[in-house]
């Protein structure tokens, strides 16, 4: 693949979307290699992945522009329904994936990183929905993850004014859930990813599921995907070693385990 990279550590794949010349900016063929590299995560073997773009300045500078210029309306609406097609594989990917945003998030950037399910960013980082000063919408999801993340009335503000936001105020508003010095990044993203892949897989794998397919439904429906899921994880070993460790006393496997049969 020319354009995304794809490295094993341990029980974490990390996925670097490898176009610096062009700040990482998604064209076609970027979003083929990113459909590509997903599609060969084995997932029986990784428990989580990490989303971050080549080089020092960007994350993704968001679509390519010039790609997008000369398209039709059909062309354009291929597009996006390329874009988005990636977009949700990500979104509904069975291991959790953090977006390591080291710098430039704007637009189709912005929205790919949350399409993901923990945002973490460098002192550096950018992040903006410029779309309408480029005369169009938000096309890749950003009008509905946005409002879903930081509530409607912010999400407007930053959609309609297409105004940049730096990454303490990404924070502030919620959009981050840290900001790292640009050198730590990487490590700290390896070291939450590590945390989670000490859990077992099937429980995460099933609280990413519950916790997505409920925030679209009411409560009592919610409550419903819960139980169905919270059911799933009986008479898998993970459960089995994960309580019978508990119940045996056993500090030392406590938590760690534990197999992958059943993934
Ligand atoms: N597309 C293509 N090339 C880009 C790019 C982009 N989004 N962003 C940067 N580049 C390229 C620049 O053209 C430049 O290339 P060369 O001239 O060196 O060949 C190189 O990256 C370095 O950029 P700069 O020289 O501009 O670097 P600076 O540090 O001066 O500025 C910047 C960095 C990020 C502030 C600036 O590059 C910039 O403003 N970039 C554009 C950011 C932007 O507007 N992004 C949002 C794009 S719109 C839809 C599907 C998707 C979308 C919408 C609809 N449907 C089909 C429904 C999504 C839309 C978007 O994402």
């Amino acid at each position: 693949m020319e354009f995304v990279t794809y490295e094993v550590e341990g029980q974490v794949g990390i996925l670097t979307i490898n176009r610096p010349k062009a700040l990482n900016a998604l064209n076609s063929a970027v979003l083929n290699d990113l459909d590509e590299a997903l599609d060969n995560v084995d997932v029986n073997t990784v428990r989580c992945l990490i989303l971050t773009g080549a080089g020092e300045k960007s994350f993704v500078a968001g679509a390519d522009i010039g790609e997008m210029s000369t398209l039709t309306k059909a062309e354009a609406e291929a597009f996006g329904k390329k874009g988005n097609d990636v977009f949700r594989k990500l979104e509904t990917f069975p291991l959790p994936v953090i977006a390591a945003v080291n710098g430039f998030a704007l637009g189709g950037g912005c929205e790919i990183s949350m399409s993901c399910d923990i945002r973490i960013c460098s002192e550096n980082a950018v992040f903006g929905q410029p779309e309408v000063g480029l005369g169009i919408t938000p096309g890749f999801g950003g009008t509905q993850r946005l409002a879903r993340l930081v509530g409607p009335g912010m999400a407007k503000q930053m959609i309609y004014t297409a105004r940049n936001i730096k990454a303490d105020e990404a924070l502030r508003i919620g959009l981050v859930n840290a900001v790292y010095p640009q050198e730590e990044l990487m490590n700290a993203a390896k070291k939450m990813a590590s945390g989670i892949a000490m859990n077992a897989p099937i429980a995460v794998r099933n609280c990413k599921k519950a916790i997505n397919d409920g925030l679209e439904v009411n409560m009592d429906d919610a409550i419903v995907i819960e139980e169905k899921l919270f059911g799933d994880c009986f008479e898998t070993e993970d459960q089995k070693a994960g309580m019978g460790n508990f119940l045996e006393k056993d500090k030392e496997k406590k938590l760690k385990v534990v197999p992958f049969k059943n993934c």
